[in-house]
């Protein structure tokens, strides 16, 4: 049908009724190709993956990947479309388990869709009303569930939970030492931040990247169920004192990446008010559990904190990406970071410039990430948020029972409290031998080996890693709405099934 038709043929070259119809029809089939794939992403006799090593992957798509002089017809553009999403990871089919992000929420996606059409920048309000008053309320509504008091506070979307983590190291410095933003690192004293061994590591990254230095990002030790111990945090805090540095930020992580463990912030918060540190709360992961009544007081003492890294992509399952990073002190965010570019922020505009948002971000461009949270939360309400985490968190209750009465099948850590799920799978051949390196070393191999031999036939996917001295466990997580305890079945019997192989 599009043979030899090519895009000056559709708006907004061709503005004839004929264009017009043709860009309808062009976009139909582009819509009906999204369908399929939505389908087959909710449809259990399809693979969660086609899996192709990236060169015979090159192959497979051959001259489709290249990029040449002559303009290709729409027919051409619409396989191209098949094609990429024929070799796409489902994540959103229900026997994803790989990531944290999963699933694939329809109302997101049509706001996914809607915020493409409109494509617009965030920076300012003259560009994006709307979505810059949306920002505003859903930030507003974020913090009153983080429960600070009067929500005269600040926050901003930014690209990822490790730019959200950067942005809150950022801004403890400049609270600590403003004048680094104009004289530079020659103006700052030696200063010293502190979080869990297991935290996400974007935190140490940030370290490096504002100039303090990863050997100034001290990893604190954690107990046997992955918690920072508060003890030892304050042992480092005294032994930095006693160096002459200067002890400026903590982070507690709030669901760490492959635990899931939820660091004691209540207690981390005396430490920080007795020291006078910043208390920033990573909750990129677990966020989402302030949302339900059960399950936010894993949290407990957030409120006490100076910023928070929440990622509603995660949990929340609102699509990628969308995190937003929230602080207790309003205009921090714009102090810290605000340059004035005097082309896109002019002080003399005839609206309230205080809605324009850009100049405390510190990306220029911005996305507009919130119009899919905000859908997806008018579509489902607090209350519909809620039982989506709940039910999360009875799915992972399910999948720990059918771990602990399965033989072979042995927890990282007993009663895992989120949903996080790590385990390993110990083959038959390797059940009987005594613990110690021998068994270990075998053991590091198994769920590597399992986990390719998933891939390549594609049914279901779920993560690995070695941890500390610990061999390869598998990670599961359960975030995915889709998923129902037969899936998770599936997943333990495939694993069985591949690991006597
Ligand atoms: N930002 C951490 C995401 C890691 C994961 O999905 O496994």
């Amino acid at each position: 049908k599009f043979e030899n038709v090519f895009n000056y043929e559709l708006l907004p070259y061709e503005t004839t009724t004929q264009g017009s119809k043709k860009t309808s029809q062009f976009l139909l089939e582009v819509v009906d190709i999204l369908l399929d794939y939505i389908k087959k992403n909710n449809d259990r006799s399809y693979k969660v993956l086609d899996f192709h090593h990236p060169h015979s992957l090159r192959n497979a798509l051959g001259p489709c990947l290249n990029l040449d002089d002559d303009p290709k017809d729409l027919e051409q553009i619409l396989i191209d479309c098949k094609e990429t999403l024929k070799f796409c990871v489902k994540t959103g089919h229900p026997r994803f388990f790989n990531q944290l992000s999963t699933g694939l929420d329809l109302i997101a996606l049509a706001g996914e869709w809607l915020t493409a059409a409109a494509n617009t920048n965030m920076f300012t309000y003259e560009i994006a009303p709307v979505f810059t008053l949306m920002e505003d309320i859903v930030l507003a509504k974020m913090r009153d569930i983080i429960g600070w008091p009067d929500n005269n506070c600040d926050g901003v979307f930014a690209p990822g939970g490790a730019i959200s983590n950067l942005y809150a190291v950022l801004a403890a410095r400049y609270r600590i030492c403003p004048e680094i933003k104009e004289h530079g690192m020659e103006v700052s004293p030696k200063l010293v931040m502190f979080t869990s061994e297991y935290s996400h590591f974007s935190i140490k990254r940030s370290a490096a990247i504002l100039g303090i230095g990863t050997n100034n990002c001290i990893g604190i030790k954690t107990d046997s169920k992955g918690k920072m111990m508060v003890k030892d945090l304050e042992k480092q805090i005294e032994k930095t004192l006693a160096s002459g540095a200067i002890p400026f930020f903590v982070s507690a992580t709030g669901g760490t990446t492959v635990l899931g463990s939820f660091d004691p912030i209540w207690e981390i918060s005396d430490i920080a008010i007795k020291y006078g540190l910043w208390l920033h709360v990573d909750c990129a992961w677990g966020g989402g559990a302030l949302l339900s009544k059960s399950h936010r007081k894993l949290l407990n003492g957030i409120d006490r904190a100076d910023s928070v890294t929440w990622n509603p992509h995660k949990l929340m399952g609102a699509t990628l990406q969308c995190s937003a990073v929230l602080m207790k002190e309003k205009g921090i965010l714009e102090k810290c970071n605000s340059l004035r570019a005097k082309y896109l922020f002019q002080q003399d505009k005839h609206y309230d410039i205080t809605y324009d948002k850009g100049d405390k971000a510190i990306q220029c461009g911005r996305h507009n990430d919130i119009f899919k949270l905000w859908l997806m939360w008018r579509a489902k309400g607090d209350s519909g948020l809620e039982s989506q985490i709940d039910k999360l968190m009875d799915l992972s209750l399910y999948l720990q029972k059918k771990l602990r009465d399965k033989e072979g099948f042995q927890f990282v850590i007993n009663e895992p409290e989120f949903l996080n799920v790590c385990f390993w799978y110990v083959p038959k051949n390797v059940r009987y031998i005594e613990k110690g390196c021998r068994r270990d070393a075998l053991l590091d191999k198994v769920a590597p080996k399992i986990k390719s031999m998933m891939m390549e036939t594609g049914t279901t996917m779920v993560g690995y890693q070695p941890l500390g001295d610990l061999p390869n466990f598998f990670r599961m997580i359960v975030s995915n709405p889709a998923t129902i305890p037969d899936d998770i079945d599936f997943l333990l019997e495939e694993i069985e099934r591949l690991g006597e192989d």
